[in-house]
């Protein structure tokens, strides 16, 4: 049985673990959280992600997959610890304020991997980086493990590429790329992965491979910036956006994405930078794409404080403001980097101008009361209480308004969940 160890057991390295152990590798997962480590031995989930309770349950149970804190020798490593960005600030530069990718996560892999790395190991990065780390992530390797790189070990990037909620589904579904260092890392990566990929496994270089992740989420980030600035042009021409979009959208060769309050989660809104850092003079859309999607949120707040003004004027009473769904995108139970969150908890401190109430059925009471959300679990009752409804993410859920009373309400919809709901 060939053993691999996963390194960080996170959003990625868990159902990858789980996957590898169930395509018949022997695993061991890497942490240096002792709590996840725990939890995963005992068969608990860290993290929410369709299906993986009972495929973590079987796993355990088969004793094919393990969690340590001491990383395992292994015929394959892989790679998956975060790469958040830090803060550079350039001075005399119209770049103030860049964010560059923190590498940290990834050299430190490499340094633990070099203690137990043998003659023959296959290292597998799937981390997103900048363009020319992986080949600094073999040096390390090779520095401190004293084997001598494509000759005795071999170090391919494979990007992961999943979406949250549908991980395991699209781990097995989705093409992959692969960039080895040399040819020989590439083909041997590819007979790893073709073990539970059903995708193509297309090859290429390992620079190619950093950059084709970081050209798809920044491609996807320049356009909804695009859908964006078109929204914002519409309702200067006091036009509805999204049925504007749906029109442009009939052409065949056309396809705008949805404007929304912001681009959430971990992905779209960091791996642009890691162009824009590496490639400054050449990256200007991505960089503007990047501000209009960053601004957006502070566009909103600005637009429902100057609301809130009209409205006592007319009322002589603050208004009640319902704030429908936090999470980053529709339908999802995740916080993380969400604009919807941002603009609620921003409009929650403006207590003498407004009173802000939550109501978003995806997230637990308690993690809304620590958030110091006044809120209500249910949709009809919430929507009583408001006379100004915020619409940020449109859950399916909220389909429901069709069936409830909206007269007398002002309605703001950021999501286009209105447009959708009256539109057939
Ligand atoms: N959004 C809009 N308008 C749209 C689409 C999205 O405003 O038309 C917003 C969402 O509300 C959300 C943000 O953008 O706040 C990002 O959502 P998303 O669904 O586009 O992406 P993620 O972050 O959930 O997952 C992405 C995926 N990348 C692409 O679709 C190119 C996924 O395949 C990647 O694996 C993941 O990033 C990652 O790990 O990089």
């Amino acid at each position: 049985m060939e053993k691999v160890t996963i390194v960080g057991l996170g959003y990625i390295g868990l159902p990858t673990a789980i996957i590898c152990a169930q395509s018949g590798y022997k695993v061991s997962g890497f942490d240096i959280d002792q709590d996840k480590i725990n939890k995963i031995n005992k068969a608990i989930s860290p993290i929410l992600e369709t299906g993986i309770t009972e495929k973590l349950k079987k796993i355990i149970k088969s004793g094919n997959l393990k969690a340590s804190n001491n990383i395992n020798k292994a015929n394959i490593f892989l790679v998956a610890v975060p790469t958040p960005f830090i803060i550079k600030n350039k001075k005399n530069n119209n770049l103030n304020k860049i964010k560059q990718v923190d590498l940290s996560y990834v050299f430190n892999a490499a340094k633990e991997i070099s203690k137990v790395l043998e003659k023959n190991n296959l290292v597998i990065l799937e981390s997103t980086v900048s363009v020319g780390a992986t080949e600094k992530f073999a040096k390390i390797l090779e520095k401190h493990s004293g084997l001598k790189l494509s000759k005795d070990f071999y170090v391919a990037h494979c990007p992961e590429r999943v979406l949250p909620g549908k991980i395991f589904e699209e781990l097995t579904n989705n093409n992959r790329v692969i960039g080895g260092i040399c040819p020989k890392a590439s083909e041997l990566a590819k007979k790893f992965y073709s073990k539970f990929v059903m995708g193509n496994i297309l090859i290429t270089d390992a620079k190619t491979a950093e950059m084709t992740k970081l050209i798809e989420n920044s491609y996807r980030d320049v356009n909804i910036a695009f859908a964006n600035q078109v929204a914002a042009m519409a309702n200067s021409a006091g036009i509805n956006p999204y049925k504007l979009i749906d029109l442009a959208n009939m052409h065949p060769r056309v396809n705008i994405l949805t404007p929304g309050c912001g681009v959430g989660g971990h992905c779209i809104a960091v791996d642009p930078w890691f162009l824009v850092s590496s490639f400054p003079k050449d990256s200007l859309l991505l960089k503007t794409a990047r501000d209009i999607n960053d601004k957006k949120p502070e566009i909103i707040i600005k637009n429902i404080l100057k609301l809130s003004k009209t409205f006592y004027k007319k009322n002589k009473v603050i208004p009640k403001i319902l704030s429908l769904g936090l999470t980053f995108k529709p339908d999802i139970d995740d916080l993380r980097e969400s604009p919807a969150l941002k603009i609620s908890k921003k409009l929650n401190l403006q207590k003498k101008k407004l009173k802000l109430s939550v109501f978003e059925p995806n997230i637990n009471k308690i993690i809304l009361d620590n958030l110091d959300f006044k809120n209500f679990n249910n949709l009809r009752e919430a929507i009583n209480w408001a006379d100004i409804i915020l619409i940020l993410v449109s859950h399916d859920i909220f389909f429901e308004l069709k069936n409830i009373n909206l007269k007398d309400k002002i309605i703001i919809d950021e999501s286009g969940l209105i447009y959708r709901m009256y539109k057939n």
